[in-house]
């Protein structure tokens, strides 16, 4: 299987992080955004809403979207949970980060940080950033009631909701948002870091995650 990717998407380090949990190597294609990549007819081809993870199957067969992607590799593994109100609590959690977790937190990082072209003090990022500490709160609340051994959706073993709230809460710092003030979500990503197999965004690089330069 192939994975499209850009060298910095968090939604695409869903992905791989999921990879390596699973054991299952995975071939990367890194695109560039920069370059136009995802606007070019063959990338269109394969992902018609024009952004990466995009996930090559051997069949020939295209997926797009990180929690689509994550919900196929996980079939029969434990990060799928058997049990289908036990799904419906890890799709709660994955629509979860989709609708309030995810864009405030990634555009906290990809305009203060990467590319330092949005003035943190204006409107627009003081919105995000509000929005960004609130859905932090409701995941550190979830992840103390889950108590000290538990994950996001559930008790006894990770699930793909760990896997898709894990990036961009991990690079929230990058965008300013101190994470201290989180005492559960500090804990269980450190539980996340210890698993067998997980993956640093930069490959064997675990203190590149918040590098922004071009070369790193
Ligand atoms: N809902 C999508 C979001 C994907 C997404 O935002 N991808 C970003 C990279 S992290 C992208 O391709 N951005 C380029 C663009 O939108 O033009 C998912 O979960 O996969």
């Amino acid at each position: 299987m192939k994975l499209y990717d850009t060298q910095r998407s968090g939604n695409a380090w869903k992905v791989r992080l999921l990879a390596g949990f699973l054991g299952i190597a995975l071939e990367r294609e890194t695109l560039s955004i920069d370059r136009g990549d995802l606007r070019s007819p063959g990338f269109l081809a394969i992902a018609p809403m024009g952004q990466v993870p995009v996930l090559a199957l051997d069949n020939g067969t295209h997926l797009g979207e990180s929690m689509a992607i994550l919900y196929f590799l996980a079939q029969g593994s434990p990060w799928w949970p058997g049990d289908v109100a036990r799904q419906a609590q890890v799709l709660a959690w994955l629509s979860f980060e989709q609708e309030r977790h995810m864009k405030p937190l990634a555009q906290l990082r990809l305009h203060l940080a990467l590319h330092r072209d949005r003035d943190p003090a204006g409107e627009e990022f003081i919105h995000f950033a509000r929005e960004a500490r609130q859905s932090l709160q409701i995941l550190d609340a979830q992840l103390s009631r889950q108590g000290a051994t538990g994950w996001v959706a559930t008790t006894d073993a990770p699930s793909i909701a760990d896997v898709a709230l894990y990036p961009y809460t991990r690079l929230a710092p990058m965008g300013g948002i101190d994470l201290s003030a989180c005492p559960a979500i500090t804990a269980w990503l450190g539980r996340i870091e210890q698993l067998p197999g997980y993956q640093p965004l930069f490959p064997g690089a675990p203190e590149k995650n918040f590098s922004t330069s071009e070369s790193a």
